[in-house]
């Protein structure tokens, strides 16, 4: 029996046709694009049709910059690091504003740039999980914050933040916004021709593009400082020879992710909330976040009395993919930072399990899941301590 793959937030398959598009750029079309010779005629179209499909997906215009990143955690280095460079390091402001939700690449950074004398606030959730723009105008200081960076879409949860009026908040006090839409693309509509970001990642892997590849849009009039030095590739602003197949197939991704946007909407949305109904017909589990406030493809459940780690084995070795929460942070023993900036309490916050889907997920598939799922549950249970003291 083929197994279930609902562990699309963690990564995603690579789509056939993208694989396809990268072929020739392996063994036939693969000159240096910086010293091209007869071994690379197709790069050049090849890589500017990647480039404008991707400024074509995030609705990015001429003027405005796209790097070529190797992930999502190089793009947020690079936003984080270049501010602190450029804006604080000299004393012209001294804050980074964020959240107490972001990934760790974001979190990470922030620590490290507060050991170098930085100063970062990470801002509380709401009651629903997201930040709230009126906690923003609160902690927003025109005259110290360097910059604020918010993520689209939490990668755990999925529920979606306000980017839109966060990022007008930020434009009203002349602060620079940066927002992680790793978890957006593919999911909801992320279009910068409407919402004033002004920096923005994305990688490919999360919409069914390989991985090791990413983005970093930077509207334009914009600088940052360069987080790889080298050579003059990407105009000097990320060093590096381009890995062209994965550029090619991240355009392409891209294209399609965008494409695709009605398809998630309906249909994956109406699996994942078959998968979430059938969840929540089990006694003694529950859901995090509201389903309108979430992308389509995400569920993060709760099952009480069983060790999430345990049904993640369980439902593995019955041929379901799943994950306790993000796959960066699943092998730490700490408390989650997203349940605990969104007050879960201990004991869910150890059965959390995150199903996500894709839009390759099919009915047959969650059907299959379903029971899996209720059979594991059933069974780990027959054997839990706390569920029986409990109940
Ligand atoms: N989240 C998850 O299981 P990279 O791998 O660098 O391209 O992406 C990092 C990253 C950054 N931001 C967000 C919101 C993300 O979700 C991720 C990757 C995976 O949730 C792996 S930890």
């Amino acid at each position: 029996m083929d197994r279930i793959y609902l562990d699309s937030n963690a990564t995603t398959i690579v789509d056939p046709r993208v694989k396809d598009a990268m072929e020739p750029f392996f063994c036939q079309q693969y000159g240096n694009p910086n010293s091209l010779h007869s071994f690379g005629t197709e790069i050049h179209p090849a890589m500017r049709l990647a480039m404008d499909r991707l400024y074509c997906g995030i609705g990015a215009g001429n003027e405005d910059d796209i790097i070529i990143t190797s992930c999502a955690c190089e793009g947020n280095n690079h936003v984080l690091k270049g501010i602190y460079y450029d804006l604080i390091r000299n004393g012209s402001k001294s804050e980074i504003l964020t959240t107490q939700v972001e990934h760790p690449c974001l979190s990470n950074t922030c620590a490290f740039l507060e050991s170098l004398g930085a100063k970062v606030t990470y801002m509380p959730v709401n009651t629903d999980g997201i930040v709230d723009p009126e906690t923003l105008r609160r902690h927003i200081h025109p005259d110290r914050t360097a910059l604020v960076s918010v993520m689209w879409a939490n990668n755990e949860t999925g529920l979606i933040f306000p980017v839109h009026e966060l990022a007008e908040i930020c434009r009203e006090n002349g602060v620079l916004f940066h927002t992680d839409a790793v978890q957006a693309i593919g999911k909801v509509t992320v279009d910068v021709g409407r919402v004033p970001v002004d920096f923005l990642t994305f990688s490919a892997h999360k919409f069914h593009g390989p991985k090791g590849v990413g983005g970093l849009f930077i509207r334009k009039g914009l600088k940052l400082t360069p987080l790889i030095h080298g050579g003059e590739q990407m105009g000097g602003k990320r060093a590096g020879t381009i890995n062209v197949p994965y550029l090619v197939g991240m355009g392409l991704a891209m294209e399609m992710a965008a494409g695709n946007l009605a398809y998630e909407d309906s249909s994956i949305r109406r699996l994942r909330d078959r998968l979430e109904d059938a969840i929540l017909g089990i006694p003694g589990t529950m859901v995090v976040g509201k389903r309108d406030l979430r992308t389509p493809n995400t569920t993060l459940a709760s099952f009480r009395g069983i060790e999430g780690e345990a049904m993640i084995w369980d439902l593995n070795h019955n041929g379901v993919a799943a994950s306790t929460g993000s796959a960066c942070a699943s092998e730490s023993l700490e408390s989650n930072p997203t349940f605990v900036a969104m007050h879960i309490s201990d004991e869910l916050a150890h059965t959390g399990i995150r199903f996500s889907l894709s839009r390759f997920s099919t009915e047959e598939e969650i059907d299959r899941a379903i029971v899996v799922i209720r059979q594991s549950a059933q069974r780990l249970r027959a054997i839990s301590s706390t569920y029986k003291t409990n109940k």
